[in-house]
């Protein structure tokens, strides 16, 4: 950082070492600015080089520009809306009826090259706002009139390449010779402003690099995480569909992928049961006037199906969650505090309306099961609890082996008063319960404004998926408000009446989350343990086909998952399909077996195993898991 005085053009003292344009932007007072930015007053600057992470974020947002220009030359009487930069790479909204075929985006891109061979000067331009509302009404550009007239500022920018211009912010690289190495990834539809009541525009995404090199590694790095994405390795290994008849965002599981869920559900419930839980069962609808009793119709009204009414009777919704069924569980009886903590669990399906833009395979659903819990629990237990569910949720993660999530305390947005509920002080006090917490089990956490649920704050825990978003898998809230709502209560030790507190959590999330997780986590690849098929016992030819068949059925009936393929077909063959079905054993039927009564096992990645007894071969299958879930037997 160096002091500089007044009147000097940026552009004008950019140092010597950077002539080859790799200072492409400056900070000025610490806001990134252009290099063609006059300095006005005495200020500090910093250089903004390409390659840093300031300066891939203005080339990303500079090549959306580029792209934008591209398309308005190729397709006049397009609109642009907006184009933000996003990790890695940029889109923009495009307001035009068609959406645009491959043959168009090669086209796109051809153009952005040519237009970025000329080098064109990108300049920044300043017009009080009025002026800049008719400008882009004689345009034709609706959407930047629209935008513009929410804008408060007196006086807005735009900037231009060549003939082209847009309303933005900036700041942008200095021409468009700095855009290099680009490539256009997807298209997509989008709603105006993110709501489906808006007209639908049509997105292109696209990424942009410094360099050649870059670029290339990331395609490969993304065509990678493409091949790991949950919703083609659902659709390959047969675990899941969704289908547009039944409906957007209710997915189907098929019998492959429902067995690795009845293990999954198996595996919660009895780890659950054996830390203190208890498991209930409580139907998906409800009287909505509990649901307004419990504030989610105040708060959470956005995410709820609309009541259904059957001939002029009460009034039923699905459930968005399960607390209040719960809740009436805990009323049923009147409890003492020897009954606390009373922790109540349930697989739960529920039901939400989720925006159909923000709809993810299986990672975003709007029918869906969660792995809850309600604990009630007296106000002095609230730290105890919360770390006991921090240490199972820590547990469960060694088990799938997850290593690269964290832990975010998400708090409210003291400002909003209709998505929380406003009462500073349990606001507070539920923080500073929950900082605690976290601090006893030594876990490090960022801070997410805004993401509590409406009733308190809560500990989540993010993981990414294989394109890099973000999502919350497990879930830690705590309560104080909708026992006061339902006026709950036990007997203390004095012998009087006092109010609980609740603790909601979520462990392995939705059942449709956590599979969506652990196909991309594993690639497919499920450890024996959940392998919906874990061995494939094959035939070499005919002759060995009653022993395979002996083999098939002795593994099945002691209990594991087993195909046997006796077709007519090379070895190698269908070898490689249980390899491509991600089978983790392959058993080899041949003579020697046949003569020997051996199997001979192959592991999924190829490696041969000695010829063994079948007793041994299960034997040793047993030991994996074993060793798989740490000793937890299954
Ligand atoms: C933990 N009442 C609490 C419960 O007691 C609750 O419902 N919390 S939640 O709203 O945060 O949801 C719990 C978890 O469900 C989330 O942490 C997330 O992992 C998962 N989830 C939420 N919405 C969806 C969705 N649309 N699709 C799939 N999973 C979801
Ligand atoms: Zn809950």
């Amino acid at each position: 950082m160096k002091e500089i005085n007044a009147g000097v053009r940026i552009k004008e003292i950019v140092p010597a070492v950077s002539n080859n344009g790799d200072i492409i932007a400056a900070k000025v007072d610490g806001v990134p600015v252009d290099l063609d930015r006059p300095l006005s007053k005495d200020c500090s600057l910093e250089w903004i080089s390409l390659n840093s992470p300031e300066g891939l974020d203005i080339l990303r947002h500079s090549t959306a520009h580029l792209m934008a220009h591209a398309v308005q030359t190729l397709f006049p009487g397009t609109q642009v809306t907006i184009g933000p930069t996003i990790e890695d790479g940029f889109y923009y909204d495009f307001k035009r009826d068609e959406s645009f075929s491959p043959e168009e985006i090669e086209k796109i891109e051809a153009r952005m090259s040519e237009l970025a061979a000329k080098n064109l000067k990108i300049s920044r331009e300043e017009m009080p706002r009025g002026k800049a509302i008719e400008f882009f009404r004689r345009l034709g550009e609706d959407y930047k009139v629209e935008i513009l007239e929410d804008i408060p500022d007196e006086t807005v920018s735009l900037y231009r390449e060549g003939d082209w211009v847009d309303l933005c912010r900036g700041p942008h690289v200095p021409s468009t010779g700095v855009i290099r190495a680009y490539k256009l990834t997807g298209v997509a539809g989008a709603y105006w402003r993110g709501d489906e009541k808006n007209e639908m525009l049509q997105r292109i995404y696209g990424t942009s690099w410094s360099t050649r090199e870059q670029l290339e590694s990331y395609l490969r790095r993304l065509e990678e995480a493409r091949k790991r994405d949950h919703r083609k390795l659902g659709a390959e290994l047969g675990l899941f569909m969704v289908s547009d008849v039944i409906g957007p965002g209710l997915p189907i599981w098929l019998p492959k992928g429902a067995v690795v869920r009845s293990i999954l559900e198996r595996y919660i419930v009895d780890l659950e049961r054996s830390v203190g839980y208890q498991h209930v069962y409580t139907p998906q609808l409800a009287r909505v006037d509990l649901y307004k009793r419990s504030g989610h119709w105040d708060h959470f009204k956005d995410n709820m199906y609309p009541p259904m009414r059957f001939e002029d009777k009460e009034e039923l919704v699905l459930r968005p969650m399960n607390c209040p069924h719960h809740i009436m569980i805990f009323q049923h009886e009147l409890h003492s505090y020897r009954d606390l903590p009373l922790r109540l669990a349930e697989l739960g399906t529920m039901y939400r309306y989720e925006r159909s833009g923000v709809l993810s395979g299986l990672s975003r659903v709007r029918a869906m099961t969660l792995n809850d819990a309600h604990i009630f629990c007296t106000p002095d237990q609230i730290q105890t609890e919360t770390v006991g569910v921090l240490r199972l949720i820590e547990q469960v993660y060694r088990n799938f082996g997850f290593k690269d999530y964290w832990y975010r305390l998400s708090l409210r947005d003291p400002n909003d008063k209709t998505k929380f509920v406003d009462n500073d002080e349990m606001w507070n006090n539920a923080e500073r319960c929950l900082r605690q917490a976290l601090s006893e089990v030594g876990v490090s956490y960022e801070v997410g404004a805004g993401e509590a649920a409406y009733y308190g704050p809560k500990i989540d825990v993010q993981l990414r998926d294989v394109l890099g978003h973000s999502e919350t898998l497990s879930t830690v809230q705590l309560d104080f408000y909708l026992p006061e709502r339902f006026g709950l209560e036990y007997v203390d030790r004095d012998g009087y009446r006092k109010r609980p507190v609740m603790i909601h959590r979520g462990v392995i999330s939705t059942m449709e989350r956590m599979m969506a997780f652990l196909i991309e986590h594993y690639a497919g690849n499920f450890p024996l343990w959940l392998a919906p098929v874990q061995i494939r016992v094959m035939t070499v030819t005919d002759a060995h086909q009653e022993y395979g068949r002996k083999v098939y059925e002795e593994l099945r009936a002691s209990g594991w998952r087993v195909e046997l393929d006796a077709r007519n077909e090379k070895l190698g063959y269908k070898i490689r399909e249980a390899q491509l079905a991600k089978i983790p054993y392959a058993v080899v039927i041949g003579d020697r077996e046949v003569k020997d009564q051996t199997v001979s096992p192959r592991r999924r990645g190829g490696e041969k195993m000695e010829p063994s007894s079948v007793a041994d071969f299960a034997e040793a299958l047993t030991q994996e898991i074993a060793r798989e879930l740490q000793g937890r037997p299954i």
